[in-house]
């Protein structure tokens, strides 16, 4: 039989005739001055129709289901993030800790960096040896398919770190730089003259201050400066080479094709640099991201893409696209948010939390929020600025480092930008030293707030089992330096296994973010794109909004402080209301709120 053109097919000759001039309109802004641009263009066009062509029948009938468009957005979908050693083991014992995933009402999977980092320090496996291969002390690559095929049946999309700003100092390509290949020289961004090297630095802002000062390291054979942003041995790749487009979009394809369902793009504000700025957010950046956007809604349509910008909002919003609808990422972290809650609950009002969202509320349209209380990495508040002052930003930090009287918080400082401390430590020692009577009610508003906004909740591992700061890390060498390691502890099973009846505080939050998963999931009003009003004139302890209308919208009310606090009944309540997490119903106008109490009302019909 020749040419059959299955529907399947067919689709997707129909989306490359839709976004492959995307593409090549941003690749063209990017590179068209290139030489040989065309050709360039010609055979990139070529590997993204083989890769199209190469995609796997099962993902291809995925592909095709309308439940694949935007299943991000959808109310039902919950995350979580973990490191797979720390999570499981290893890749072949990940299977086995599924169920305790769906338990919890998980089905979007976020592993951390698990490709084959380099040799010795990696920062926590961000630096990249080989995208072809997975690290081997967490199993081979039939491990890893093994558990996407696994994932995949069971409905949890697995979403796993793309390492795109740089590669490790020992990856082929930085190899192949350091003995002065010129295809692999320009790879990487090489200075010879250190006054070149100054110059740039002047406007550059150095990520880790403490631990890895400066943004260039010094390359002896080469008798050079790379660029290096984060760690010495983390190299910056250069995006200007469009051979490093292209290098880069053959990883996500492939990993795309083994049924990687999304990419968090790490330190996707880096992509790009010119002279003479920060070469932070550039447009070029949004070039490359619109161009990975489009390539992917050919070859893969249902992968979505994460922007990992932890940047003031006014940076963020772009990582979105435009309000016209043009994608870049569909994803993006709400870093702002995020820190707001975390200031809201320091200071006791919810005057930050508040400003924050509503500024987070001018995204795009198609633009989802990724919403979450932590991440493997400190808390930076210099996204508070400009909707809150420096001093309170300080203040709040600094309780949060348990440097305050009146401070309940265990954290610590990691590192200081614009006078301002970002701390590190779990959820549950910021919510409570020692677990202190209050920190349960404490990490259940965190949560029950972020699980109310719009967008898609992110659980960090281990935050639902309260687990606490790891200390190990201060007597392992390895690791000693680097404070963000209080941060990634190993999963406690034994504490995995105590359920709700045993009254642990464990069993009791795990409890309580599963009640949050299942309730938002059996609610419309939680879709990503359902509306979120925020309501003023509250006290200044509560945080107020309504998310969805009529009758199936729901109020959130949360009170930031230790104190009981009234809050009015918004809802159309002719009938009464009902608090869909502890079934508390009432028909009066006001209610009281528990110090750190969080309701999800609904009116009653
Ligand atoms: C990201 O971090 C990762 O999340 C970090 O774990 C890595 O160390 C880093 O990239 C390098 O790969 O650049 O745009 O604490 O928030 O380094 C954001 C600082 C980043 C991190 C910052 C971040």
């Amino acid at each position: 039989m020749d040419s059959v053109v299955t529907r399947a097919d067919a689709q997707q000759q129909a989306r490359f005739a839709e976004y492959w001039p995307i593409a090549a309109q941003a690749l063209g802004e990017l590179y068209g001055r290139a030489d040989g641009f065309e050709r360039w263009l010609q055979e990139l066009r070529e590997a993204v129709i083989a890769a199209a062509a190469q995609r796997p029948s099962e993902l291809r009938d995925r592909d095709q289901l309308p439940s694949d468009t935007e299943w991000w957005a959808a109310e039902t979908v919950v995350g979580y993030s973990a490191y797979v050693d720390r999570f499981a083991g290893t890749l072949r014992e990940l299977p086995g800790r599924l169920d305790y995933l769906q338990e919890l009402g998980v089905s979007y999977l976020h592993l951390l960096p698990l490709m084959k980092p380099r040799q010795g320090e990696s920062d926590g496996g961000y630096a990249v040896a080989d995208f072809e291969d997975v690290d081997p002390a967490l199993g081979s690559l039939a491990d890893f398919r093994a558990l996407i095929g696994e994932a995949n049946e069971r409905g949890i999309r697995i979403v796993i770190d793309l390492v795109c700003n740089h590669t490790a100092d020992d990856h082929n390509w930085a190899l192949a730089a350091r003995q002065g290949d010129p295809r692999y020289r320009d790879y990487y961004h090489f200075h010879e003259d250190p006054a070149q090297v100054d110059a740039l630095e002047r406007h550059l802002i150095d990520v880790f201050p403490k631990s890895a000062p400066g943004n260039f390291t010094y390359v002896a054979e080469r008798a050079a400066w790379v660029w290096t942003t984060f760690y010495p041995f983390q190299w910056d790749l250069n995006y200007s080479n469009p051979a490093v487009f292209r290098a880069m979009s053959e990883v996500l394809f492939n990993l795309a094709n083994m049924g990687i369902a999304g990419f968090r793009l790490d330190s996707t504000a880096f992509l790009w640099k010119r002279p003479g700025t920060s070469c932070r957010n550039l447009p070029e950046v949004h070039g490359i991201l619109t161009a990975w956007r489009a390539l992917l809604s050919i070859v893969a349509p249902g992968v979505v893409l994460k922007a990992e910008a932890i940047e003031r909002l006014e940076e963020v919003l772009p990582y979105f696209g435009a309000a016209d609808g043009s994608r870049e990422c569909d994803l993006a972290y709400n870093n702002g948010v995020m820190a707001a809650l975390w200031a809201s609950l320091a200071l006791g009002t919810a005057a930050p939390a508040y400003r924050l969202i509503d500024a987070a509320a001018a995204k795009p349209a198609h633009g989802v929020w990724v919403n979450y209380v932590r991440c493997h990495d400190d808390i930076i508040f210099s996204a508070l600025s400009p909707f809150v002052p420096k001093a309170l930003q300080r203040r709040a930090a600094l309780q949060l480092a348990g440097q305050a009287l009146d401070s309940f918080s265990d954290g610590r400082v990691f590192q200081e930008f614009d006078g301002v401390p970002s701390i590190n430590g779990m959820a549950a020692s910021l919510a409570g030293r020692e677990q202190d009577h209050a920190t349960r009610q404490r990490l259940r508003l965190l949560y029950g707030v972020t699980f109310a906004l719009g967008g898609l909740p992110v659980i960090y591992m281990g935050d639902e089992l309260a687990l606490e700061n790891d200390l190990s890390y201060e007597a392992d060498p390895a690791r000693s330096g680097e404070g963000r390691w209080i941060q990634r502890p190993s999963m406690d099973w034994r504490r995995a296994a105590e359920g709700a009846a045993s009254g642990s505080l464990a069993g009791l939050v795990r409890d309580d973010l599963a009640r949050l998963a299942r309730t938002r999931a059996e609610n419309p009003a939680f879709h990503a794109h359902a509306a979120c009003e925020l309501a003023e004139g509250q006290p200044e302890a509560l945080l107020a909004f309504i998310r969805g209308a009529g009758a199936e919208a729901v109020q959130v009310v949360a009170n930031f402080s230790m104190a009981a606090t009234q809050a009015r009944v918004l809802l159309d309540s002719g009938r009464g209301w009902r608090d869909l997490l502890s079934s508390r119903e009432g028909t009066s106008e006001t209610i009281e709120l528990a110090p750190y109490d969080v309701l999800w009302l609904r009116g009653q019909r």
